[in-house]
């Protein structure tokens, strides 16, 4: 994996697209931060991102530490935070929504693309991830945002899994008409993390995390743009453009390989190699690739490796490989590129699929959540009520309601108007979201 990096650090990269970060709540914005703070040595254009920092709890807030000077945060609500608490940091976020949106403007008016960045499970990012879509179609951004967000992992609690699965299931309703989704499996990473660094800590794996992701993104969108394209196929800016568009959730996947070791195209394919790997990804895994509606898989490699491997056996070994994983994506081109740098020999795969439904691990998620649900339910069974008796100070076995007033308790009892809902803006969002 260092190498992979090094390649791209050592040339002269330049960029696809001018991507922007609004991170929300205290994931979302640790990882807009990191992805901001990605620079580059390239003149006039060292810092080519730009983020918005958005938090309810001041402290968490102020912690994070940003390189980048245009980076700018900014607080809403009581600055105590959301308590995971959906509703709560969605009220927040919609009390504030018009500033956040001239905000936004302003901060993203040299952006091609918006990234919102949402850890899912907590209250203010979870809570905010639907208005912000809304921030996004009503100041100029529509058809040019996509999502990121993280997936807690197995043990975070039944607040937080319910928290995610209820969003998720919402904007899973809503995606046919969003930009592409990247969702970042926190369980994948922190597997990979704790098993390289037993002895870490969990602030270390947060920000190891969070740069990981940052750099993945930065990679995928400089290594269609800075190497020279060879034969038939270039992926271009374009195309890149296109793809990140494309409705959906986007896997990404990437592995290097030894010039020495692949002397025909048979060593790549052997094994179904190359499909594992493609499978098992970088931020996350578990996806029906068959699903995707369009891909792009780019190769790199020194000039004398080039001259040896991208020849027709090779181009139709691999081509015929990515046809078995996805054979209904409408676009699926296969690039060669060849890099300059002398000191490396591998060979660099990238592969990019768009369009795919959601993992397998948001069904993993869906089962925890239901067990967790289960134990809880036993537990009560189970115990022994010592008012028993006393029926009226019993807890009801009603849904909570977050929204409960004190006239719903004590008053007389109002039932909610269509007043009490705040009017649709925009056509499309409430088509979407029903609001
Ligand atoms: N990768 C990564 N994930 C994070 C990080 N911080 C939090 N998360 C994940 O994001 C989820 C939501 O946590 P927060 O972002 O702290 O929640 P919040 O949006 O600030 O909401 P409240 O604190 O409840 O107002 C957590 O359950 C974690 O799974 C981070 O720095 N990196
Ligand atoms: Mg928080």
């Amino acid at each position: 994996m260092e190498n992979q990096r090094s390649i791209l650090k050592n040339t002269d990269i330049s960029l696809s697209l001018r991507f922007g970060f609004l991170g929300l709540g205290m994931g979302g914005s640790s990882i807009a931060a990191a992805c901001a703070d990605i620079s580059t040595n390239v003149q006039n254009n060292r810092f080519p991102y730009s983020a918005l920092l958005v938090n309810t709890n001041r402290i968490d807030l102020d912690k994070i530490d940003t390189i980048n000077p245009n980076t700018q945060k900014m607080i809403i609500g009581s600055g105590k935070g959301a308590g995971r608490n959906i509703k709560l940091g969605e009220q927040m976020y919609q009390e504030d929504a018009e500033i956040i949106g001239e905000a936004v403007q302003k901060q993203f008016s040299n952006t091609d693309f918006v990234w919102i960045v949402v850890g899912l499970g907590g209250g203010t990012g979870t809570g905010s991830v639907i208005e912000a879509i809304r921030t996004m179609m009503e100041n100029g951004f529509k058809k040019r945002f996509g999502l990121i967000m993280t997936l807690p992992r197995s043990s975070e609690g039944q607040t937080v899994l319910n928290n995610a699965l209820q969003r998720l299931q919402k904007i899973n309703g809503a995606m046919t008409a969003l930009g592409s989704i990247i969702l970042v499996d926190n369980q994948k990473l922190y597997s990979h993390f704790s098993k390289n660094q037993p002895t870490a800590t969990v602030s270390e794996y947060l920000s190891y995390s969070n740069n990981f992701i940052a750099e993945t993104l930065h990679e995928l969108n400089i290594v269609t743009s800075s190497f020279n394209p060879v034969g038939e196929n270039h992926f271009d800016v374009s195309e890149f453009e296109n793809l990140i568009k494309t409705p959906g959730v986007l896997h990404f996947a990437r592995f290097t390989s030894k010039a020495s070791e692949l002397d025909s195209a048979q060593s790549i394919s052997h094994a179904g190699r190359l499909k594992d790997q493609i499978n098992e990804g970088v931020l996350s895994e578990g996806y029906d690739l068959s699903d995707a509606t369009r891909l792009a898989v780019s190769i790199l490699a020194n000039k004398p490796t080039a001259n040896r491997l991208f020849n027709f056996e090779f181009v139709n070994a691999i081509e015929s490989e990515v046809n078995e994983l996805a054979p209904f994506a409408n676009e699926k081109p296969v690039a060669h590129y060849v890099y300059q740098n002398k000191d490396i020999s591998e060979v660099y795969f990238y592969a990019v699929f768009a369009g795919l439904k959601l993992p397998k691990r948001v069904g993993e998620l869906v089962q925890e959540g239901k067990r967790l649900a289960r134990m809880v339910e036993e537990k009560q069974s189970n115990e022994v009520d010592p008012f028993a008796d006393m029926e009226s100070l019993s807890p009801s076995n009603e849904q909570q309601d977050d929204d409960v007033s004190f006239d719903d308790l004590f008053g007389d009892k109002k039932t909610k108007t269509a007043d009490d809902k705040k009017p649709a803006k925009d056509d499309d969002f409430a088509r979407m979201f029903g609001n």
